[in-house]
């Protein structure tokens, strides 16, 4: 039995080796406020005002409205003792027609946050993409148009010539299977395409802007350069070959494509056997850009799902499943023993000693208000299980160095709209008002310690 007190983590900062760093995620469209600042329309704008594609029609217009209260926001992440804030960077809000004439007070806004965080002592984690593509790129085909790495490469060089030099690390792209397959196959997210021939360019095109933006931040010298995978353990629904078949299919369409491009310069052959006659011909010829080395791996994990084959016939032909474990307020079953597989297994099979970071975890629960406080005790159990996970994959030998907790805010869980609370603060959609919750102080007391 634990002697913590209820509401503690077990873990604290001692536990971990000198120099991890601990920290809290978010992203531009989810926070900021799109219609502050001059910031352009993004694909997340139209998807949203299309009936049906979001709950309630919710979009990003306000969110948080973190364009005009990041100094509040910072202090938040500053005073629960972390050490870092991974944001994102809108490319709508630098770039308004995703190409041309910068955003001036775009520029500035995010040249502010970043000093703003210097001078809290905090590392800034930029992110350069995190879903919202200015819409007069959509109009062009989006991420199914191959010039759309061109395009990203030179957005990249627009902000990183003005905060590059300020920062501790960069990621190209958050979340590669998001982009492509959530978005271009299954339509649940924006531009909300079902569409193979659109999912396979996506999904290469994703990769190949990932490999310009990198060798677009190593001309200007930058350093610390990284991509952020989105990963699912999948887990057969039963003991049957079709099973077990269907299972491995969506860990090769998940979690091996991406890495698979990136470090093994080819793409899973399981997965090819289905998406190989939708890829833009002469895809082959691309590995050189999409293989140019990182500086390290980001991995975001929250879930696993039980897959069965769906008996269509036609590819991929899975489904899921529901499962038997606990889960969170996104029906997502609570399965930690995945982030300590994906660590190690990352490790061993493709970054072979980069450094990793997890650069998102965490969950959504339906936390109230009452009498000042926010009691989350899901959230701080769901923390202290992973971060014993991250612990057990260190003690192993992986090089993971540092943890970062999604979400610093609750914010705008896209299709979801508001209503998925993944904060470490409360924030009232009303007021705007930010609350602390449980878990931000518990996070606040096992990092206090700086050392
Ligand atoms: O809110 C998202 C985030 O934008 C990307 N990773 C997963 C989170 C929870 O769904």
């Amino acid at each position: 039995m634990s002697d913590r007190k209820p509401m503690d983590l077990d873990l604290a900062r001692a536990d971990f080796p000198p120099g991890f760093v601990f920290g809290a995620a978010t992203s531009g469209y989810q926070i900021e406020g799109r219609r502050f600042g001059g910031c352009g329309l993004s694909h997340w704008d139209t998807f949203a005002a299309t009936p049906g594609n979001t709950v309630r029609g919710e979009d990003g217009a306000t969110a948080c409205d973190h364009y005009h209260r990041w100094r509040e926001d910072l202090d938040l992440v500053r005073d629960a003792g972390l050490d870092c804030y991974r944001f994102s960077i809108s490319w709508s809000r630098v770039l308004p027609e995703g190409r041309g004439a910068p955003n001036p007070a775009g520029l500035d806004f995010y040249e502010r946050l970043v000093d703003g965080m210097l001078e809290r002592g905090l590392q800034p984690f930029a992110t350069l993409y995190h879903w919202d593509l200015p819409v007069p790129l959509a109009d062009l085909g989006g991420w199914r148009n191959r010039d759309v790495a061109d395009w990203f490469a030179d957005y990249t060089e627009v902000i990183m010539k003005r905060i590059g030099d300020r920062l501790e690390t960069a990621a190209t792209i958050n979340e590669p299977w998001c982009v492509s397959w959530l978005s271009h196959f299954l339509g649940e997210h924006a531009p909300g395409l079902r569409d193979i021939r659109a999912t396979a360019r996506s999904m290469h095109h994703v990769l190949l802007a990932h490999g310009r933006a990198t060798q677009a931040m190593r001309s200007l010298g930058m350093k610390n350069l990284g991509l952020v995978t989105n990963f699912e353990y999948a887990s057969p629904a039963d003991d049957s070959p079709e099973a077990a078949r269907a299972a491995r299919l969506y860990d090769g369409i998940y979690n091996r494509w991406f890495l698979g491009g990136v470090f093994d310069k080819a793409y899973p052959q399981d997965v090819l056997e289905g998406l190989g006659p939708h890829m833009p011909e002469g895809y082959e010829q691309d590995f050189d850009i999409i293989g140019t080395p990182v500086d390290w791996l980001g991995i975001n994990y929250y879930t696993r799902k039980v897959i069965a084959p769906d008996g269509s016939g036609q590819f991929p032909a899975l489904k899921e499943v529901e499962g038997p474990l606990p889960k969170t307020q996104m029906n997502w079953e609570i399965f930690p023993e995945g982030l300590h597989h994906f660590i190690t297994w990352t490790h061993r099979r493709y970054t072979k000693g980069l450094p990793i970071y997890v650069t998102e975890n965490g969950m959504a629960s339906p936390d109230t208000l009452s009498d000042g406080r926010v009691d989350d005790p899901a959230r701080i159990e769901y923390l202290n299980r992973h971060l014993k996970e991250v612990r057990r994959a260190i003690d192993e030998g992986a090089p993971v160095k540092g943890y970062i907790v999604w979400s610093l805010l609750d914010n705008y869980e896209w299709s979801l709209g508001y209503e998925k609370r993944f904060g470490l603060v409360h924030v009232d959609f009303d007021t705007l008002e930010r609350t602390p919750k449980a878990s931000w102080h518990a996070l606040g007391r096992a990092l206090k310690d700086k050392g």
